[in-house]
């Protein structure tokens, strides 16, 4: 397996150290990196609002589970903490593989419940798709087609205009 889809989001503490720190994590194995965008809350609207970014991946040598590994390793080190009755609640650092494809190209798809692929959530998720686009226009979410269709039909049309860029945040120095 070798090419990996990544999200990262922050809405607690300081964001941008946050989503440093997970590129810093992820090493050489960072491709390409989105810009940043301040977005509107998902899923739970009591919280904060997050900075979020995506991070296209690459390691000859990774699998599905070696992706979420290495996400849950970044989260702990962001002093992540656990709210089992806040499923979309305030975090340190999320960071959450989206896809991934093995080394013949091909999208890898999995239904276990502790790494769902492609994530079952992300063709619902401007914060997600808009960043992506930035960097893959010809992306396609594997099951779902390409990046800017989604973007342009409902439900995700209605929450990209409340993403604001923030241009002024560089993760990559
Ligand atoms: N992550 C969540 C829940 N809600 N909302 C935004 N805007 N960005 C996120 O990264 C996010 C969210 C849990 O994964
Ligand atoms: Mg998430
Ligand atoms: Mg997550």
């Amino acid at each position: 397996m070798s090419r990996a889809v990544l999200s990262l989001g922050s809405n607690l503490g300081d964001r941008e150290a946050h989503l440093r720190g997970a590129l810093a994590g992820l090493g050489p194995s960072v491709r390409v990196v989105s810009g940043v965008y301040e977005t509107p809350p998902w899923g739970d609207p009591d919280q904060p609002h997050y900075l979020n970014a995506v991070v296209l991946a690459e390691d000859p040598g990774a699998g599905p589970g070696d992706w979420l590994a290495a996400c849950r390793r970044l989260e702990d080190a962001a002093g992540r903490v656990r709210d089992p009755d806040r499923r979309f609640g305030p975090r340190t650092l999320d960071v959450d593989v989206i896809a991934v494809w093995d080394a013949d190209g091909q999208p890898v798809t999995t239904d276990d419940p502790e790494l769902t692929l492609p994530h079952p959530r992300a063709h619902l998720r401007a914060f997600v798709l808009r960043p992506w686009l930035d960097i893959e226009p010809y992306g396609q979410l594997p099951g779902h087609g390409w990046l800017t269709d989604l973007l342009r039909a409902a439900p995700v049309a209605d929450d990209v205009g409340d993403l604001r860029p923030r241009e002024d945040v560089h993760l990559e120095s």
